[in-house]
């Protein structure tokens, strides 16, 4: 008696949803959706190469409740930076007969054969910052080369066009590698940027290895006033390194990316971290979910998938009030959702 009252509220949820015109997703599946999900029970596989700091976690925590407002069950594999082990857990997810898998970041010489095998064995699949060059898979991006120009005229802006800088950079992941293009395009056209130096490492203390490394650098460097840094776990190693050896009052970090703690980070006193180019990770999330969601269903999202990033500056954050990405969600529309691989009967999350 119980399961049916509980199927029968579950039923009415469904029926006042689609008359307001959202669909809501239950174990039954999603009421006027297409194949499988007006059944439910679709199943994919979320399969990351870094699952550490606060990007990868909100990009996680968008793609789950996206998942959720479309009654899949998504199945997470944790990303270990282990290229190995991401290539063995799309085999493990093609063994599981997922319908879609979420191909995020990695290192495509080791992902490109299996994602073959699973596009071969009827599974989706899009891949998020990992160009696995295949026209079966779409690719997620965040508009990587508008991000790092966004960033980039602002330290034009903020420093005119001579100054001496350091970057860092870690050659192999695809965001990185588009925005070191915008980099060097940047510092052809403006002949007075000179590249001082040069670090980078991505493992699963980014942020303190990177500082390790920056002090290193700035202490042989004492010139460089301007750090292209952009992912956020390299601009906060940069800013602690900057703090820890007196030189924070001397140096600009542009960067990409952005979280809370990040927007702590940059509006503190005297912060040196003055702007990030970034998009919300939650709603890349989402959007990767959306994608596959598409493909299962028949339908197309198209192979390019961009997200817009926006610019934030400390002095916007300061003069706004800004704490939170909840707060940045509020005062920027276009940093708080995207159009991209939508539908009529996908639920917004
Ligand atoms: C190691 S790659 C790090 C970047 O991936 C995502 O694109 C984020 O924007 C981050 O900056």
């Amino acid at each position: 008696m119980k399961y049916r009252i509980l199927c029968g509220l579950v039923g009415l949820g469904a029926l006042a949803a689609a008359a307001f015109g959202v669909p809501a997703a239950s174990a039954e599946g999603i009421a006027g959706a297409p194949a499988p999900f007006d059944k439910g029970g679709v199943k994919v596989a979320l399969i990351s190469y870094i699952s550490a700091g606060d990007f990868f976690q909100a990009y996680q925590a968008g793609a789950e409740k996206q998942a959720k407002a479309l009654g899949i069950d998504l199945r997470i594999f944790p990303g270990r930076q282990d290229a190995a082990e991401e290539r063995d857990q799309v085999q493990q997810a093609i063994n599981l007969g997922v319908q879609g898998i979420i191909i995020d970041h990695g290192l495509p010489e080791s992902l490109k054969d299996v994602a073959q095998q699973a596009v071969d064995a009827g599974i989706k699949v899009v891949a998020f910052d990992v160009n696995l060059d295949n026209p079966k898979i779409p690719q997620v991006e965040q508009s990587d080369h508008e991000l790092a120009k966004a960033a980039l005229d602002q330290a034009l802006k903020d420093n005119g066009a001579s100054f001496n800088a350091g970057y860092v950079y870690v050659a192999g992941f695809a965001p990185l590698d588009r925005r070191n293009e915008i980099w060097e395009e940047v510092k052809k056209a403006n002949p007075g940027i000179v590249e001082k130096a040069r670090w980078g490492v991505v493992n699963d203390t980014t942020a303190a290895s990177t500082a390790d490394q920056t002090k290193a650098a700035l202490q042989a460097n004492a010139d460089i006033t301007v750090v292209f840094a952009p992912y956020d776990e390299f601009a906060r190693g940069v800013k602690l390194a900057a703090n820890e050896i007196g030189v924070a009052d001397k140096l600009k970090i542009y960067s990409a990316d952005v979280s809370t703690a990040d927007i702590q980070e940059i509006t503190e006193p005297g912060s040196p971290w003055v702007a990030t180019a970034a998009t919300n990770p939650a709603v890349v999330g989402a959007v990767s979910v959306r994608a596959v969601s598409l493909l299962i269903a028949g339908q197309d999202p198209g192979h390019n998938i961009v997200v817009k990033p926006v610019l934030i500056t400390q002095k916007d954050l300061i003069d706004n009030a800004i704490k939170t990405v909840e707060d940045l969600n509020a005062k920027l529309p276009a940093f708080g959702k995207s159009d991209a691989a939508t539908a009529a009967w996908i639920p917004a999350n």
